[in-house]
Formats: structure tokens, sequence, C-alpha cells
């Protein structure tokens, strides 16, 4: 071949697109229909929180802000057992917490078991804006919240260290989560700008072995938003969620056109086919949509979730496989 024939060879190479030009379009935002107010849906009864969240996106805070906020009330509530301040600790003793957040750019920030802090949904949103990271834990984490100047205090309070000695007389070790012992909290937020954002914070399984994580600090996993799209939120029995990476399964399914609710149900088919028969654990999962649908599905009966819009914030039940 002559040189300038290799040349002319080689350049039109280099120059056809390695991939075709329709992966190069931006991603781009679907425009809102029907009731376009603000909208803040979270797992369980947490009425006050849910509250929280729905006024801070009434003032115009955004969707992640707003659902911060919201969570924090129960991440400073020593009664609520699964979350933050209060949690039930370890096997041994030691409150660690985890939490993640996920906006409508796609950015994510997640903190795995945080010892002595109790804002860790805020802890895994300075992940996310502050660091070059997704994911602090441990010691890296509480290092990162200290340098941040969270305060730093003991999460076991007298309540739930009485609780953890009185589990400790048999230390019988169940990992089983189930209608009685779970309140995680996933929130998810859609604010004056459309914008779906949204939280999962939880102490996690009871008595869990030391290092112990479950789904709720994984995106995907106990949370995931894509705001062409809506986002999932999960509760549970952290292990299956993981399994079946639920959140990003129920976001998956409703851009191919399934509602929240039809998305819901899928996700807990997909727990419950690699199950035989009846299983002795909860799943739970809570979705919202871009046009403002949600849905909410588990395995047994008992979830609950709050939904607030336009001043209203409602609590509701959820169907399930097995109901009550
Ligand atoms: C976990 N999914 O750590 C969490 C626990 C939970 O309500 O949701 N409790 O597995």
């Amino acid at each position: 071949m002559k040189r300038r024939d290799f040349i002319q060879k080689s350049t039109a190479v280099i120059s056809a697109p390695l991939i075709a030009p329709q992966f190069f379009q931006p991603h781009k935002t679907l425009p809102l229909q029907g009731n376009t107010s603000p909208i803040a849906v979270c797992t369980w009864n947490f009425t006050a929180a849910n509250a929280k969240a729905g006024v801070a996106l009434e003032a115009g805070k955004t969707a992640l802000k707003a659902a911060i906020e919201g969570v924090a009330v129960e991440e400073n509530n020593p009664k609520n057992t699964t979350v933050g301040y209060g949690g039930a600790p370890d096997r041994e003793g030691h409150v660690t917490l985890d939490a993640c957040v996920m906006n409508h750019q796609g950015n994510c920030g997640a903190v795995l078991a945080v010892e002595q802090v109790k804002n860790v949904a805020a802890l895994a949103y300075d992940v996310m804006e502050h660091t070059p990271h997704v994911m602090l834990a441990g010691e890296g984490a509480l290092q990162f919240a200290k340098e941040r100047g969270y305060t730093t205090e003991e999460l076991l309070t007298p309540e739930s260290k009485k609780r953890w000695k009185e589990w400790l007389k048999n230390a019988k070790y169940q990992p089983i989560i189930n209608i009685e012992n779970h309140d995680t909290i996933g929130m998810l937020c859609r604010d004056k700008n459309g914008n779906i954002e949204g939280v999962c914070t939880t102490s996690g399984l009871a008595y869990k072995m030391r290092g112990r994580i479950g789904d709720s600090p994984i995106i995907g996993s106990g949370l995931f938003v894509d705001n062409n799209v809506g986002g999932a939120v999960a509760t549970g029995m952290g292990e299956e969620v993981v399994k079946t990476v639920g959140s990003f399964l129920i976001v998956e399914f409703m851009r191919q056109g399934h509602t929240p609710q039809e998305a819901c149900e899928l996700a807990v088919q997909r727990v419950l086919e690699k199950q035989k028969g009846k299983p002795n654990f909860q799943v739970a999962y809570l979705a919202l949509n871009k046009k403002g649908e949600v849905g909410a599905y588990s395995i047994h009966g008992g979830f609950t979730y709050m939904h607030y819009q336009q001043q209203k914030n409602t609590g509701h039940k959820a169907n399930a496989a097995y109901s009550l």
C-alpha cells in the first residue's frame, strides 16, 4: 500500500464514529404533566418527618434538601429504634448507621456503618458534595464528619441499651426483619422545579453482626432515582433487596412504562421468585414517578407510607403479596 493510501485509510478509520451518534444525545427531562405541586412520600407512618419535607418543598427547597430535613426528624428521634439516635445497636452494643442520597442529576453519596453521628443523611449529602467519592465507611466516614463539624455523641440511649442487654440474655442471632422490627425511613421528594430526589437512612438490622451493611446505603438497592423516570426506596430485609437491586429494578420497570404500583409489585415478585413458599422476612417498596403517581407494595401486609401534596399529609396502607 502506498503511503498516501495508508494515511487516507487510517484517517477514515479515526474519524469514523466509534459509537452510534444517538448514544451522545443529551438526556432530556420530560415535561411534567398533571398536578405539578411538590410531593413528599416516605416509608412507614413518619407523619412529622414527611410533613417537614412537604413544608420545606412548599417553601421552595430542593427535593433533596427537603428530604434530608424530613428524615432528620426521625434520625433525631430517640423513640425510633431503627433510625439514627436511639437506633438498635449491633450484637456488640455499637449503634452503626447507614444512609444514602441521590439527586436529580444522578449524583449520589453514601455513608456506611457510621458511629456517633446521627444525621447520616446529611453526611451522605456531604460525601456527594464535598468529596470526589460516592461512599465512605466506618472510621473514615466518622473522621470526615468531624472535619465537617458534625457533633459526635453516644447514639445508644439508656432504653436501647436496656433492650440490647435483654437480648444478650439469649443472644439468639436471628437476622430476620419482619413486620415487628423495622422502620427504616426512605423518602422521595418532587420539588417545585419538578425534580425528583431521595434519601434512605437507617440503623439497620437490630443486633446485626458487627460490620454488617444492608441495602439502605447501597445506591440501586435502598434508593434509586432517575429524574427522567422517578425514584424508589426500600425497607425490610436488606440482604434480599440487595440480591435483586430492588430500587434500581423498580425505576427500570417504570422506564419501561409500568406505573409505580406495577413496578413495586414486579420487584416484590422478583424477591419471591427466589423463595420456596411464603418467606419469613419482609421487603417493602415505595415509588414515585415524574407524573406524581405513587406505588407501594410489600411481601407481608402491614407496610404503610406517608404522602404529602398540597398541604395534605396522608397515611396509606400498602397492598401486599401476603396480607396479614
Ligand atoms: C437493612 N433495610 O439494614 C434495612 C432495615 C430496614 O426497616 O429497612 N428496616 O436491611
